[in-house]
């Protein structure tokens, strides 16, 4: 076998460390039960000072802005990196490690040219350390274990404190033993708003951090030393339907801050409804004249974006990443394909040892959520939630924007949105098909409901051409000879 970081690691855990992983294990669990705290995911956004006219604070859903004093001129703030009990949605809690009693860790909120200074204090088991990615600081405050600091050991607390001397999204994480502690949780977002702005004002301003996790079902440790089979994709830490939905008023300027410190993955997050432009990087503000209009943000790990739009068309939009595996959750990624597969014969056979064995997939993962059968304890299923018209057939990095020409004045979610008369996809009324020259394939006016469409009852166009038959494998083999 050929060494590889994977089976190295295996083998010396099962060769040498069997005893002491045996030994320590039950200890650190222990130890680390006594200090969690637990966080499902409420929004909780911090009301700066009434005297405080510095910004319109940024709202992070499902999360909290960290609260902070002034003391001396200095913005002070206290983060705290510890064991956090994390709820991804309902049906699925995992022990993880965040901060603040938060996964991930609040958003750290403050103006360019503040000075500010934040203690961090470490309850975790492990040392750790924080960067502050993206932000402009001197050498050794930049958090790196190792080659800017010392990391923190277990009960310490450090103190970091520098000028901001930008505007922006920017991101903040452990730096030490980065795989396992930014992959159970150790990250959050940091917005930095303008001096002198520039740009139109945001009415609503919203900070959003992409994660993705390993979670074998019914788990409830997420596996970091997973490197490409992950299986629960988050939007501040939670998963579709425990994702909340963001609420504009229609005319209302949308600013949409986006972080993604996924272990592995880029995201492409596709807004439903609308285009937007991309006016930042974490890298700074990009010139009028290099915003184009996208409906796709390409967002690579380790970077944010942050896209603008007035919200100026009522509904129910929804906002997912485009690639299809990151809208599902547990379960949906080891399956077996059964797509068109007649699976009654197999199903009497198997009910005789299985009584009420059900094949399922036969018509595609769509109906995995909606057919209301159990899933194990601790874990969710492979796809979304009810939905007003129907079950919705995606979860995992999923939300939806509610843009409404009234919203509650508690900011409470508005419910689902009723489409005026005549906006409303429905089935083709038969006079609607008479009239315009519909005509149904001949197998559907039958009593078949679930007609096979091949290419000779294909409806529109000619019959194309027969396929050849393939080749005899006589003549396969022949062929490769002579080449
Ligand atoms: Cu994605």
């Amino acid at each position: 076998m050929k060494p590889n970081r994977r089976n190295f690691l295996t083998g010396a855990a099962a060769a040498a460390g069997g005893a002491f992983l045996s030994r320590l294990v039950p200890t650190a669990q222990a130890a680390e039960s006594g200090m969690k705290a637990t966080s499902t995911g409420a929004t909780m956004p911090f009301v700066p000072p009434s005297d405080w006219k510095g910004y319109k604070p940024v709202i992070t859903p499902n999360g909290l802005t960290l609260p902070w004093k002034m003391v001396d001129g200095v913005k002070v703030f206290h983060l705290v990196a510890e064991p956090v009990t994390h709820e991804f949605s309902p049906g699925l809690v995992a022990e993880c490690w965040g901060y603040n009693g938060r996964v991930h860790g609040p958003t750290i909120e403050a103006v360019e040219g503040d000075r500010v200074r934040i203690y961090v204090t470490n309850r975790l088991l492990a040392p750790t350390t924080v960067h502050w990615h993206g932000v402009l600081l001197p050498s050794g405050m930049d958090g790196v274990g190792g080659v800017s600091q010392k990391a923190i050991q277990p009960g310490e607390t450090f103190k970091y404190e520098f000028t901001l001397r930008q505007h922006g999204t920017l991101m903040y994480h452990s730096h030490h033993d980065e795989m396992t502690q930014m992959q159970l949780g150790m990250i959050g977002l940091i917005v930095i708003h303008p001096k002198n702005p520039t740009n139109p004002p945001a009415d609503r301003d919203y900070a959003i951090m992409l994660s993705e996790w390993k979670i074998e079902v019914g788990a409830r440790r997420p596996d970091p030393n997973e490197m490409t089979d992950f299986n629960v994709f988050t939007m501040n830490g939670r998963s579709f339907p425990g994702t909340q939905a963001l609420l504009a008023k229609v005319g209302d300027r949308v600013r949409l801050r986006i972080g993604n410190l996924s272990t592995m993955s880029h995201h492409a997050i596709h807004l439903h409804g609308y285009y937007f432009k991309v006016t930042e990087t974490d890298g700074g503000e990009i010139p009028l004249a290099g915003q184009w209009p996208e409906t796709t943000v390409f967002m690579p790990t380790g970077s944010t974006r942050t896209l603008e739009f007035v919200a100026n068309e009522p509904g129910d939009w929804v906002m997912h990443c485009h690639m299809l595996h990151h809208v599902m959750t547990q379960m949906g990624h080891t399956f077996g394909n059964l797509i068109g597969i007649n699976t009654e014969g197999l199903n009497q056979k198997i009910r005789k040892l299985v009584p009420g064995y059900m094949a399922m997939g036969q018509d595609g993962m769509g109906d995995m959520g909606d057919m209301g059968m159990a899933v194990p304890p601790n874990s969710l299923p492979m796809v979304g939630a009810p939905g007003q018209h129907d079950y919705i057939t995606m979860g995992g990095m999923f939300t939806i924007l509610k843009v409404r020409d009234e919203l509650p004045a508690d900011g409470s979610d508005p419910g689902w949105y009723k489409a005026p008369p005549g906006t409303q996809a429905e089935v083709a009324p038969a006079e609607d098909l008479r009239r315009d020259g519909i005509e149904l394939p001949k197998s559907l006016t039958k009593a078949d409901p679930a007609p096979s469409l091949t290419q000779t009852d294909a409806w529109c166009g000619p019959v194309p051409p027969a396929i050849p038959p393939l080749l005899a494998k006589s003549e396969v083999t022949a062929r490769i000879k002579l080449h």
